[in-house]
């Protein structure tokens, strides 16, 4: 199992750290942090150092009732970062729905478009076609996020988004973007109660007969302040828990704001899995 992207063809046979930078002034839990290029351009060599597998940037926040940037506005965000962000030696995606800052970005170099809206704008599948080779990540989201949390109702919310990423990918494979490219992510948060995101938590694994490496971010999100009742910036044991579950349950990819725990969990849960090779201690095991 591979993920091909722009540079890198991604083994996916063990799961990878996705590290978030958010180059914006209002991110749920981050905003305004990295928006100074040299902080955010900092913040992304750091997730590296913590053992981030790739980086995802993002210039638009997508928090319930967020503005969306115009265009020359995003790319003044991202530019400086990405153009630094793809010298770092890991996959780099850009995380926008907007067509024109997807060419660009591909053009200073990055691997991936992540977008929460699945290439739906116009013209965004025609950006991806045209790119040899570019990895995406398709998302799926209930509404815009102006609206998005305004009482979402779902019939069957795991049946729901595992028909939209199949009809996605139906798309994009008519366009000629090949199955090896996507990576399929259910949306946590995104025009979902805690309920739904619970649901798709208990029952992720239908997700995978999609037939495509799954993506989850769970990281900081409010579902998991409801359940715990802390603020966002105090949500990192609750982060690593469900990106934790998420990879037990067969996401490829988790992506978290806060690299160094998740990565650590992770290498725990990889030694005690039954097939694992057994470590070798250097002392006396305690
Ligand atoms: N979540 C957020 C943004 N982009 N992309 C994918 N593929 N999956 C996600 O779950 C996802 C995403 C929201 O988190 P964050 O970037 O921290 O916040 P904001 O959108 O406010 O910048």
């Amino acid at each position: 199992m591979h993920w091909q992207t722009s540079r890198f063809r991604l083994d996916l046979t063990q799961p990878r750290v996705m590290g978030i930078v958010n180059v914006t002034p209002d991110s749920f839990s981050d905003g305004g942090r990295y928006l100074d290029p040299a902080a955010a351009r900092q913040h992304a060599e750091r997730l590296v150092d913590e053992g981030a597998d790739l980086l995802d940037i993002g210039g638009e926040s997508t928090r319930p009732g967020a503005r969306t940037p115009d265009t020359a506005e995003e790319l003044a965000r991202l530019r400086p970062v990405l153009v630094h962000a793809v010298t770092l030696g890991v996959p780099v995606s850009v995380d926008t729905s907007n067509p024109d800052v997807m060419r660009e970005a591909l053009d200073v170099g990055v691997d991936i478009v992540n977008d929460v809206r699945a290439l739906q704008r116009p013209g965004a599948v025609d950006v991806l076609a045209a790119h040899p080779q570019a990895g995406v990540c398709l998302m799926h989201m209930r509404g815009e996020p102006g609206d998005m949390q305004q009482d979402p109702v779902y019939a069957d919310v795991v049946a729901e988004v595992r028909d939209f990423l199949g009809e996605r990918c139906r798309v994009l494979a008519a366009a000629g973007v090949a199955g090896e490219r996507i990576v399929l992510d259910p949306g946590i948060g995104f025009g979902k109660t805690a309920e739904h995101n619970l649901t798709l938590m208990a029952r992720q694994r239908e997700l995978l007969a999609l037939g495509r490496p799954l993506l989850i971010g769970w990281s900081r999100k409010s579902t998991l302040g409801r359940l715990t009742g802390r603020p966002a910036g105090e949500r990192v044991h609750a982060s690593v828990a469900a990106a934790l579950m998420a990879v037990e349950r067969g996401a490829r990819v988790v992506r978290v704001h806060d690299v160094a725990a998740t990565v650590d969990a992770i290498k725990v849960w990889q030694a005690a899995r039954p097939f694992a090779v057994a470590p070798t201690m250097q002392e006396t095991d305690r």
